[in-house]
């Protein structure tokens, strides 16, 4: 092993991640973090970004680990500070996105003592984290980090340290460890693709369910939908994988996919699921057979009894049903399928091209999306607005949308938008909110604005927590609770240096989406939106 000269567990920690690769670190100031903030500043090499709150920290951690593939890096001071992380990192941990937490705790004599600001924070993380420990002293420090890293990035989890006070300055004489090796490809059991072919082939009304894992086998699975006469359904993230106009992709799965994809999945009779989880159960008929292929073996029959569970790689099992598969003609299927999308392409199309005040939801979707990039990323936030956005924003390969999938916490998109931007900076970056979920985490403008991050900020303001309000609605409650009264918008903007633009009407809609999507500056566009009831609204 090379000398390594003895340092303290602050500096270990600050040169251990640059050694890792990581770029940002973002957090919330703090008396139990002092000590690595100060080696963040001394070291250079990473970027600390300074959160209004500890939510908005791990939720930017868990958005760059879902967005890049890598290890997302939070920090927070002991107590409230970590009990306000814990939604950030709850985020990740259900989105299986790599995140490593690094808390502040007291000093270890006045551990359970009462002292200020002390809480088992292993136990606070209990459900959360899938590696936590408490730092006792340096010696054993790199070997936990190590530990802690490793698990993050090989199970896709959360990782917890909590270091005491008066250990950030112990020190540490052990070694720096490599990044993590790749895990391999995974070979598919032979028996078992037989078994997925065998029930392919007799399959007389197949459906695809292809979700993001099919991302590096797109134009297979295309190829596969026409050598087998099946549809293909997508979860969210697939949408900007296909090509939406290809005769076979018939639209996104569930509330806000297509009514044409579901009813197609009623009557088929296989449901050949591709690297997606995704399975909402109001919208799958229960008893469908099923032949579902992943890398990851937990992710196989999850939700479901699956007929056939194929453990593999995409990259390998798609190509390989595709050669071995004999071509089937199904025309009657085939009838259906395209009568089936052409009817749901002109329902869109009616529900777009509405000319209504205040201004239907789909309206303004379909607009955004024909003004954004072909690249974009589209970060939403969670509440009708984000059904809506699903059902009627034009979408294509090369795009991609970010979203808080499991977790579905208000307040997602502003943090996400900011750590999307900071990790990738050529990029057009789309935040999509409602004016309940904004309120939650918008003292991040000011975090946007002093890093000069520059993205869009599409807020549909209807003036209520529509999502609510329209359950209520539909079960015969009272809507208490769900109005919201709002700030001026445009001038919250400006108050924090961020230019606001207000769209009111029709005539206004699209120059002003283009001037935001134009602007090589952090623009807030407040949109008068209407809350209608979306299809199958329910409790
Ligand atoms: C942290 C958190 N609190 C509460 C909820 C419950 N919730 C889900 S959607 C929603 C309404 C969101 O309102 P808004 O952001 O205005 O979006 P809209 O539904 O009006 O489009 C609420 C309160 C949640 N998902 N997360
Ligand atoms: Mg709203």
């Amino acid at each position: 092993m090379p000398f390594q000269p003895s340092r303290t567990v602050a500096k270990h920690l600050a040169d251990q991640l640059v050694a890792w690769g990581v770029k940002r670190v973002y957090g919330v100031i703090g008396d139990a973090n002092l000590y690595f903030l100060d080696e963040l500043a001394k070291n250079g090499q990473i970027q600390y970004i300074p959160c209004r709150t500890e939510n908005a920290a791990g939720l930017m951690a868990s958005a760059e680990a879902k967005l890049t593939g890598k290890l997302g890096v939070c920090v927070a001071t002991s107590g409230p500070g970590v009990t306000l992380l814990l939604n950030g990192l709850a985020d990740a941990s259900v989105d299986q996105a790599p995140v490593l937490a690094i808390t502040g705790q007291v000093e270890k004599a006045k551990l359970g003592t009462g002292s200020k600001q002390n809480i088992d924070q292993q136990r606070l993380l209990d459900p959360i984290a899938s590696y936590s420990t408490l730092v006792a002293d340096g010696k054993g420090f790199p070997i936990q980090l190590n530990q802690a890293y490793l698990t993050a990035v090989a199970r896709g989890s959360v990782s917890h340290l909590s270091i005491p006070k008066d250990v950030w300055r112990d020190s540490v004489t052990g070694p720096f460890f490599p990044p993590a090796s790749q895990i391999g490809e995974v070979e598919p059991d032979q028996q078992m693709v037989r078994r997925a072919i065998d029930a392919i082939q007799q399959a007389e009304r197949p459906v695809i369910l292809a979700g993001r894992g099919i991302e590096s086998v797109a134009k297979e699975v295309l190829l596969l939908a026409e050598k087998i006469t099946a549809p293909i359904l997508v979860t969210m993230p697939a949408k900007t994988i296909l090509p939406n106009e290809h005769p076979w992709f018939v639209g996104g799965l569930g509330q806000a996919g297509s009514e044409s994809a579901t009813e197609l999945l009623q009557s088929a009779d296989l449901c050949l699921i591709l690297g997606a989880t995704w399975w909402p159960e109001d919208f799958v008929p229960p008893a469908i057979p099923s032949v579902q292929v992943d890398r990851i073996p937990e992710n196989i029959g999850r939700t479901h009894p699956c007929a056939v569970g194929l453990v593999g790689d995409l990259k390998q099992v798609v190509p390989e049903l595709l050669v071995r598969v004999t071509r089937k003609e199904n025309s009657a299927w085939e009838r259906d399928v395209q009568r089936m999308k052409r009817a749901w392409e002109e329902r869109i199309k009616t529900e777009t091209q509405q000319q209504k005040h205040p201004l239907a939801p789909q309206r303004i979707f379909y607009e955004i999306g024909q003004k954004a990039d072909d690249h974009a990323l589209f970060v939403l936030d969670v509440g009708d607005h984000t059904l809506w956005f699903e059902r009627a924003c034009p979408l294509k390969p090369g795009q991609d949308v970010l979203v808080s999938g499991r977790w579905r916490t208000l307040g997602f998109a502003l943090p996400a938008a900011i750590a999307a931007s900071l990790a990738d900076p050529g990029r057009q970056v789309v935040a999509i909110v409602g004016d309940g979920g904004f309120m939650q985490t918008m003292a991040e403008l000011a975090t946007a604005q002093q890093w000069k991050a520059s993205f869009a900020i599409f807020l549909i303001n209807n003036g209520s927590y529509a999502m609510e309000k329209n359950r209520m609605k539909v079960e015969g409650l009272n809507t208490v609770g769900t109005d919201l009264a709002n700030p001026d918008f445009v001038r919250l903007a400006e108050s924090f240096g961020i230019k606001g633009i207000r769209i009111e009407r029709e005539e206004e809609l699209s120059v002003r989406v283009e001037e935001a999507l134009d602007g090589n500056q952090l623009t807030m566009v407040d949109i008068l939106a209407g809350d209608p009831i979306i299809p199958h609204t329910k409790m």
